[in-house]
């Protein structure tokens, strides 16, 4: 904890919500109830944040014990509890506007679309002529905005828990929601196990869970009852993308995600992973799967995008392609050897 003295002008770039939270010592950090992730002119990623009684308390993020990873805040432009979660967007010296909840950093301007189009196209490319897409969280629209990039899509459905987080993307992040504008969107506000649930049987060829990280509403999203209903849920051959957290963190939770996985889909699963520089560790992986019918080769591009009618017409992927398509899939000797059942 930083016990030195802060200066007038340090002290001016605080907002004044933010007062509160610049604790100087252990016990005044827990009075905290707003946003103490913004401390002294700096965003750092290394809390998170529960009820107690009617107060909120913050405590180091479990799945990043003894780091943190820190932006200089230039702005903080809106910070609001929803119902499910703490919802906080800051304009940042050199990354632009950033998404946070619950303390954990979802989206950065400057990054965003090295996960929102790896997320999309490793699925979508990876099948002939996609139809109907499912695309779970993803409440800023970013995902759909590169399914929407896939003319053979017909139908696309979002279930995004957080009103709130639509309305703050609309507002604040307009090249990440221009996604909902597609007429082919269906938007659904509730929980996607409900949804989920309740789906007609093979109803989707593809579904994509851009989910926030699994300690908070989204913990159920990687437990096998959800890969159950996901793989009902698809068509045959049809195909999940899940993200699936950093190889250099959470080799444990990849481990069990695979493990269920390989039990649930019949057909293929295969891990991949990006460089997104603001993510834990600067790299975000994805677990690919694919229900038992025709096969489904995940690591070779059946449907690249630079063939595809229609991909460019907002503009380029900046980051996606079929040589990173295919990269991606190569995994370094120690994930090979720690994940045993890639
Ligand atoms: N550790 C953060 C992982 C965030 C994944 N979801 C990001 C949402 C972007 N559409």
């Amino acid at each position: 904890m930083d016990q030195r003295k802060i200066n007038e002008n340090e002290l001016a770039a605080i907002p004044p919500c933010c007062l509160k939270a610049r604790a100087f010592s252990p016990d005044a950090e827990l009075e905290a109830n707003c946003h103490a992730t913004v401390v002294s002119g700096w965003f750092t990623e290394h809390q998170n944040s529960s009820d107690k009684g009617d107060k909120r308390v913050y405590f180091n993020n479990p799945m990043w014990p003894g780091e943190a990873h820190s932006l200089e805040v230039k702005n903080v432009l809106f910070k609001e509890r929803s119902k499910f979660q703490e919802v906080l967007v800051f304009e940042s010296a050199t990354y632009g506007k950033v998404l946070v909840l619950d303390g954990i950093l979802q989206l950065t301007e400057k990054d965003e679309f090295a996960y929102q189009e790896m997320i999309a196209h490793l699925p979508l490319c990876s099948i002939q002529t996609p139809k109907n897409v499912l695309v779970v969280g993803g409440g800023d629209g970013g995902v759909l905005r590169e399914v929407a990039r896939h003319s053979s899509v017909e139908l696309i459905d979002i279930c995004e828990i957080d009103q709130m987080v639509i309305d703050v993307s609309k507002k604040f992040f307009p090249d990440l929601a221009v996604g909902f504008e597609d007429p082919r969107v269906h938007l659904h506000v509730e929980d996607a196990l409900e949804l989920i649930r309740h789906v007609r049987k093979g109803k989707y060829d593809a579904i994509i869970v851009d989910s926030s990280d699994p300690v908070g509403p989204a913990q159920d999203l990687v437990e096998k009852p959800f890969f159950e209903m996901i793989s009902n849920a698809l068509r045959s051959g049809g195909v999940l993308c899940n993200m699936a957290e950093s190889m250099w963190l959470h080799t444990h939770l990849i481990n069990d995600m695979i493990a269920a996985c390989r039990e649930v889909f019949k057909g293929s699963v295969h891990y991949a992973w990006a460089n997104v520089p603001t993510y834990p560790s600067g790299v975000i992986g994805f677990i690919l799967c694919s229900t038992e019918g025709p096969h489904v080769d995940f690591r070779n591009p059946v449907n690249p995008i630079e063939k595809l009618e229609g991909a460019y017409d907002q503009s380029e992927p900046k980051f996606y392609n079929s040589q990173i398509h295919r990269a991606a899939f190569a995994l370094p000797s120690f994930v090979k050897k720690q994940v045993s059942s890639l």
